[in-house]
């Protein structure tokens, strides 16, 4: 059998050997027999028709899927040259003289990570992805950037997608060799929602770098640079990646009142950001609050306080971001952030093509193919109606977000969030009471983890009938949600401008409070010691499982005996992957590179007395027969 993974590997049959390929390639010495992979495969199935998938909650059987047209490009030629050569020729401080001195405006495409967290609740899976990315980066070479990984992306692919992010991430690798390929990260909290230790966080970043991410955009949810240091010295010094360090844009810097994050707050950040010796600098506008006007003035000022290149992300909440990218470009911005247009607008970002159209017979115009960007937004589109249990209700842009300040992400989820905790008829009082909850807590910067902690404190102000002058009666005696007392014990960090300190009491107790400002860095952990159990538990796993059980525990914990149960689902086509196959309906499935099988659904019996059904199948022609338990 090893030798049949030999001489079936992709990189045999291509003539790529080289002397660690047997090394590198760990796969080689898995025997698993296509027999067992099919029957965990016709598992899966069953238990989906049986029970549906446990993530749907609303299933449409009279919906009807389009094919999904994948646009062509020239798979025998080699790939136009793109921003990863460059980075390869150049290096990195190399390369940011090269993109400072570039004319066109650059463009960083979300599609593969923020767009569908923004829309979908981070629920496209990697088949839909690799589908078209060869093809992309062949079309596209122009491109700054694919961002691809970290955010909710790796959680989610773990938990709810079933599926290891490291192979989402080296098969992307693969696809677009030629483009920088993008990560967010989450300061300590890396691709998680909590402090992790400071060797794991390195560790963490190497293996990125090593399994495809060239950029690293670093931000901290309540913009401690304490807590993106150790991140941005790790990529500059132990990776030959980008450290793109990021601040987080809130409020309103052109406000005149009262106004806490003015002008002056982002130069100063950014300029102890180039003090770190970071590559680059983002402005991560999460909520898209960032307006036109503004824009030009920002842009302005920090390219005339810096010398880095500046990138700018945006979300389209308002559907006015296209007028500050705009003005940003006016401004001298060097890259900006995008999605395929039947990813874009609303809380995702803004629209790639349309920014494209706009642009032309600008100065800083970009050559990229708007022909064939169209082409790849239509596959998108028949793609995207996949996931329409995930959608969210939010049909038109909205301007009510200068209000409440709610991310792109965030805003999305909102509607589920609230229908989970049996509040779906109030949104309109839990959005007011975020603002209320971001005043209380003394205007914070909201997004990952802190804008969950606002979120959760808005939901419990909602259910429990609060007013802020109720959550500031100590006499009240609350339960407050652990989020929030984690954060007023400092857990987060301290926010800019501190705690307010009457209503940090009241949280707090009598519990003690953390007093620095990176009293979340967690010590280093024994790491071989911890792998060694970690191997013991989990036969058969690699150094990248161990990093993602560091991450999420008990997510990986499932994720590992799901595989066990059902082997591969990332195989399976994602309308099956989602939804129960009808009777006599077949399709095909390819287990590994050659293997393909053929299955047919049959037939469904009733339960027996102990709630069994038999579900009855055409395997590559054969009869085969599942037992499941039907859980109704
Ligand atoms: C994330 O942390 O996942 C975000 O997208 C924050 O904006
Ligand atoms: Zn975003």
């Amino acid at each position: 059998r090893f030798l049949e993974n030999v001489i079936g590997h992709e990189v045999f049959r291509k003539g790529l050997c080289t002397v660690n390929f047997i090394d590198n390639n760990p796969e080689l010495f898995s025997f698993d027999r296509p027999k067992d992979r099919a029957t965990r495969i016709l598992r899966y199935l069953a238990d989906i028709k049986i029970n549906g998938h446990p993530d749907v909650k609303h299933y449409d059987p009279t919906r009807k899927f389009r094919v999904p047209e994948i646009p062509s490009y020239n798979s025998f030629s080699e790939f136009p040259k793109g921003t990863k050569d460059k980075l390869n020729e150049l290096g990195a401080t190399g390369f940011m003289k090269w993109l400072k001195e570039e004319k066109p405006v650059l463009f960083t495409d979300t599609t593969y990570r923020d767009a569908h967290q923004s829309l979908l609740a981070t629920r496209m899976r990697s088949r839909d992805i690799l589908a078209v990315a060869e093809g992309y980066a062949h079309n596209h070479p122009e491109l700054f950037s694919m961002e691809v990984w970290g955010g909710a992306t790796f959680d989610v692919a773990l938990r709810f997608l079933h599926e290891c992010p490291w192979t989402r991430l080296q098969e992307i690798r693969k696809a677009m060799p030629n483009v920088l390929l993008q990560m967010l990260f989450r300061g300590y909290n890396a691709v998680g929602y909590s402090a992790y230790p400071r060797n794991i966080i390195q560790q963490f970043i190497e293996k990125s770098w090593e399994n495809g991410v060239d950029v690293f955009r670093i931000f901290d949810s309540l913009n401690n640079i304490e807590s993106m240091l150790p991140g941005i010295e790790h990529v500059v010094k132990h990776t030959g990646g980008i450290a793109q360090p990021s601040i987080c844009y809130t409020g309103d810097i052109l406000r005149k009142d009262n106004n806490k994050y003015n002008l002056q707050y982002y130069i100063d950040l950014a300029k102890r950001l180039e003090d770190t010796g970071a590559h680059m600098l983002a402005i991560k506008d999460m909520a898209g609050l960032l307006k036109p006007n503004a824009a030009t003035v920002l842009i302005q000022a920090l390219k005339e306080n810096v010398s880095l290149p500046i990138a700018l992300h945006t979300h389209d909440t308002a559907g006015t971001q296209i007028a500050t990218y705009l003005n940003a470009i006016n401004a001298g911005i060097d890259t900006v952030d995008c999605s395929l247009a039947s990813f874009s607008g609303t809380t995702a970002q803004p629209n790639l093509n349309s920014l494209k159209a706009l642009l032309e017979g600008h100065e800083r115009d970009s050559n990229i193919n708007l022909h064939s960007l169209n082409a790849y937004s239509n596959y998108w589109e028949a793609v995207r109606e996949y996931y329409y249990p995930f959608e969210s209700d939010l049909k038109a842009a909205t301007a009510e977000v200068y209000e409440n300040e709610i991310p792109g992400g965030q805003y999305s989820n909102l509607r589920q969030q609230a229908d989970g905790v049996g509040l779906g008829g109030q949104l309109t009082t839990i959005k007011h009471n975020y603002s209320v909850v971001n005043k209380l807590f003394g205007d914070i910067v909201k997004v990952t983890p802190s804008s969950k902690v606002v979120g959760d404190m808005a939901l419990f102000m909602t259910a429990n009938n609060l007013t802020a002058e109720d959550v500031l009666n100590e006499k009240k005696n609350l339960s407050f949600p652990a989020s929030v007392i984690g954060f007023f014990r400092g857990d987060l960090g301290i926010p800019y401008g501190g705690f307010p300190e009457k209503l940090r009491k009241i949280v707090l107790r009598n519990e003690p409070a953390n007093q620095s400002a990176d009293a979340q860095i967690l010590p280093d952990i024994d790491l071989e010691e911890a792998q060694k159990k970690f191997n013991e538990q989990y036969t058969g796993s690699n150094f990248l499982d161990f990093l993602s059980y560091q991450m999420f525990p008990k997510v990986y914990d499932e994720y590992y005996n799901y595989q066990n149960t059902f082997g591969e689902v990332s195989n399976i086509p994602t309308p099956y992957f989602f939804y129960p196959l009808k009777n006599n309906e077949e399709l095909l499935i390819e287990l590994g590179k050659g293997k393909t099988i053929h299955v047919r659904l049959i037939y469904v019996s009733d339960a027996d007395e102990s709630g069994m059904r038999t579900v009855s199948f055409e395997l590559n022609g054969y009869n085969r027969t599942i037992k499941v338990k039907d859980n109704a």
